[in-house]
C-alpha cells in the first residue's frame, strides 16, 4: 500500500494534527508493522488519521481491515506467532472488545504478544470535539469496558490525555513483550484521540525495555540434574518449546546428548524435527507410565490424569517461563522441581550439569531402548495408515499424509486440530503451528492469513474441521483474504459432524441412549452448504473431494492456484469420523 513508508524508515519530522495521528506514528516508531481493525464510529479519528499520514508520508502501521473482531485478532495472533513482532488490534467500542475475547484467549494461552485496543464512546455529552453525537453513544458505554477482558490481557489502561501517550504505549508493548508475553488492552476514548495537539515531530526512541526473562536458579538445576541424571527412564514431554524458535535446536541438541527420548504434547509450536532419533511422537500415554523422571519443558498438561500418570516414584521436574502456569485455576501435576527460565537457558544450564554424570554406557543402552521404541512407534503409524488408505469417505489420517505429499518442505502447517501430525514430516522451528490450548475455534483460518502476512513468500496451509471453518466466519475470511492479497490453501476436513462432542460423549456414556441413537443432538451438521463455493465466492478456488483417489490431483491443483496464481483455495475433503480433540 503506497501511503506507508518501508518498515525501519523514519517518519518525517512534521506537525501531528490530532491524537490519533501522534499514536499512529509512534506505533509506527516502536515498530508496530500492521494494526487489525474492525471499526466504528470510534474510529473517526484514526481514519482521518490514516488518510492524513498517507498524505503528508508519515510512517503509520498498515491497516489490514477484518470483517469479524474474531478475525482480526486471529489474524493478528498468526502474524505474532510466525514474526514474534508485536501487531496492534482495533475494535470498536464495549461491542467490538466483546466480539474479540475468544480470540484473545487462544493468544493468551499461547503468550502471543499483541496490543489490543478498543475504542471508549465519547464520554462528554456535549462540549468537546468528538463529544457524543449518535445514539449508539449512550447505551454501548459501560461501567467497566476493559472488565470483561482482564482476566484475559496481562494489562489494561484508559488513554486519558495527550502528554501520556507515549508512557502508556510504551508501557503497553513493554509488558506484552516481557516473558511470559501476552496480550494488553488500551481503551482509545474519542475525544482524547480526537484531540489537537500543536507539536509533536518525531516521537523520542522508547526508554521502556522489555523485562528480561530470570535465569534459571542454580540449586533448581542442579535438583533437576540429578533427577533426570539418576533416571533410566527418563522422558521430555513438551508442547510449546520451539516458540523460541532456537530452543528448537537446543533440544535436538540435549535430547540427542544425553539419549532422552521426547513426546510432543499437543504441540502449539514444533519443538523437535520428525526425523530426529529421540522423536517418539505425539501421545505421552505409553512412555508416561514407563518413566522414572521425566522433564516437563512448557507443558501446560504433560498428559491427562484420568487416563495415565507417572509411577509415584517417577521425578517430575517442571520448567518453562512459568512453570506453574499461574493464569491456570486449577493443575495439579506433580512437581518435585520448578524452574523458571526460558527454554534456551535451562536446557543450556541442565546440559552443563548433567555432563558430569553422563555414562557412555548407559547412554548407548538407552539409546537402544529408544530407536525400538521409535521403530515400533513407526511401525505402528505406518499399519494406521495404510488402514486409512483410500478409504471413502476419506480418513482424516490419509488426508494427512496426503497433504504432506502434497506441500512443499517449508510450508506452513497451521492445524486446528484435525490434521494428525504423526503423518506428516516437519524438519525445521516454525513449520507447524497447533490451535491455542483455549480452543476457541474459529482461529485457524485466520491465523494462516497472519501467517502468509508475516511470510508472503512461503506456502500457508490451513487445515480446519468443517466445525472449526465455520466458526472462523468464512465469508469474512475469503474476503480479507482477497482484500489483503494473502493467498492461503484451506483445507476442510468435513465429517458434517462436531466429533469432538460425539467423542465425549461416548468416552462418558459409552452404552448410553445417546450411543446408540443416529442423531443425538448437537452432533451432527446435516445440510452442510457447499464450502468450496464460499471461497470461490470470493474468487477463490474451490473443489469438494469425495473420492480418496482424486485427493492428491486436488491438492496438487490448488497448491499451484495458490502460488502460481496468487489466489486463496479450499479444498472441502468429506471425510468420516476422526480426530482426537
Ligand atoms: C468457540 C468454541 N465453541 C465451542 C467449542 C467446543 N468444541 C470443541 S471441538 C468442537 C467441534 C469442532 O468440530 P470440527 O472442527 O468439525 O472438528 P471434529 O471434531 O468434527 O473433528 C466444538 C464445538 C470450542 N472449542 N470453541
Ligand atoms: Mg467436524
Amino acid at each position: 500500500m503506497e501511503q506507508h513508508l518501508p518498515r525501519g524508515s523514519r517518519p518525517k519530522r512534521q506537525k501531528a494534527r490530532s491524537v490519533a495521528q501522534a499514536y499512529l506514528a509512534l506505533l509506527a516508531d516502536r515498530g508496530v508493522d500492521y494494526l487489525f481493525g474492525n471499526a466504528g464510529t470510534d474510529f473517526a479519528p484514526l481514519v482521518e488519521a490514516f488518510a492524513q499520514a498517507a498524505q503528508a508520508g508519515i510512517s503509520v502501521p498498515r491497516p489490514i481491515l477484518a470483517a469479524h473482531e474474531n478475525l482480526a485478532v486471529a489474524m493478528a495472533h498468526g502474524y505474532g506467532m510466525v514474526s514474534r513482532r508485536i501487531p496492534a488490534v482495533m475494535v470498536h467500542v464495549s461491542v467490538g472488545t466483546a466480539n474479540m475475547i475468544c480470540a484473545a484467549m487462544n493468544a493468551a494461552r499461547e503468550n502471543v504478544a499483541m496490543l489490543l485496543t478498543a475504542g471508549r464512546s465519547p464520554l462528554t455529552e456535549t462540549g468537546l470535539f468528538g463529544s457524543r453525537d449518535g445514539y449508539i453513544h449512550w447505551a454501548q458505554e459501560m461501567y467497566d469496558q476493559a472488565g470483561m477482558i482482564r482476566e484475559i490481557v496481562k494489562w489494561d489502561y484508559e488513554l486519558r490525555n495527550a502528554e501520556q501517550l507515549a508512557t502508556v504505549v510504551d508501557r503497553a508493548l513493554a509488558i506484552a513483550a516481557s516473558e511470559p508475553r501476552g496480550p494488553v488492552y488500551l481503551s482509545l476514548p474519542r475525544e482524547v484521540i480526537a484531540a489537537r495537539i500543536s507539536e509533536t515531530g518525531a516521537p523520542p526512541p522508547s526508554r521502556s525495555a522489555a523485562a528480561a526473562p530470570p535465569a534459571p536458579d542454580a540449586d533448581a538445576i542442579a535438583a533437576a540434574a540429578r533427577e533426570l541424571a539418576n533416571a533410566k527412564r527418563p522422558l521430555i514431554v513438551t508442547s510449546n518449546a520451539g516458540r523460541d524458535a532456537a530452543a528448537f535446536a537446543a533440544l535436538a541438541r540435549f535430547a540427542e546428548r544425553f539419549a532422552i527420548p521426547v513426546v510432543q504434547h499437543r504441540p502449539r509450536y514444533l519443538s523437535l524435527p520428525s526425523s530426529h532419533p529421540m522423536n517418539l511422537g505425539f501421545d505421552p500415554a505409553r512412555l508416561v507410565p514407563m518413566a522414572d523422571a521425566i522433564l516437563v519443558i512448557e507443558s501446560d498438561v504433560p498428559w491427562i490424569p484420568s487416563r495415565i500418570g507417572p509411577r509415584p516414584d517417577c521425578k517430575v521436574v517442571h520448567c518453562g517461563l512459568d512453570p506453574l502456569f499461574t493464569r491456570t485455576p486449577i493443575r495439579g501435576f506433580p512437581c518435585d522441581v520448578a524452574v523458571t527460565g526460558g527454554t534456551l537457558a535451562v536446557l543450556s544450564s541442565l546440559a552443563s550439569a548433567l555432563e558430569e554424570f553422563a555414562d557412555a554406557q548407559s547412554l548407548a543402552t538407552r539409546r537402544r531402548w529408544i530407536a525400538d521404541e521409535r521403530a515400533a512407534l513407526i511401525a505402528g503409524w505406518k499399519t494406521a495408515l495404510d488402514a486409512a488408505a483410500r478409504k471413502a469417505p476419506l480418513d482424516p489420517a490419509w488426508v494427512s499424509h496426503c497433504i504432506d505429499r502434497a506441500k512443499e518442505p517449508h510450508a506452513i502447517v497451521i492445524n486446528e486440530y484435525t490434521l494428525f501430525p504423526e503423518h506428516c514430516t516437519f524438519e525445521l522451528p516454525d513449520l507447524y503451528f497447533g490451535s491455542s490450548a483455549a480452543s476457541g475455534l474459529g482461529w485457524g483460518a485466520a491465523a494462516a492469513l497472519g501467517a502468509k502476512l508475516a511470510r508472503p513468500h512461503g506456502s500457508v496451509i490451513a487445515v480446519v474441521g468443517d466445525g472449526a471453518y465455520m466458526f472462523s466466519n468464512p465469508v469474512a475470511v475469503h474476503h480479507a483474504a482477497a482484500l489483503h492479497d494473502l493467498p492461503v490453501l484451506f483445507v476442510v476436513m468435513n465429517n458434517a459432524m462436531w466429533g469432538a462432542v460425539e467423542r465425549s460423549t461416548l468416552a462418558m456414556y459409552p452404552d448410553g441412549q445417546a450411543s446408540r441413537s443416529n442423531a443425538p443432538p448437537f452432533v451432527h451438521l446435516a445440510k452442510l452448504p457447499a464450502f468450496e463455493r464460499i471461497c470461490e465466492a470470493a474468487g477463490g478456488n474451490g473443489e469438494r473431494v469425495e473420492d480418496p483417489a482424486s485427493l492428491p490431483g486436488a491438492l496438487e491443483r490448488a497448491m499451484s492456484v495458490v502460488s502460481k496464481e496468487r489466489r486463496q483455495a479450499l479444498v472441502n475433503v468429506i471425510c468420516g469420523p476422526g480426530g482426537t480433540a
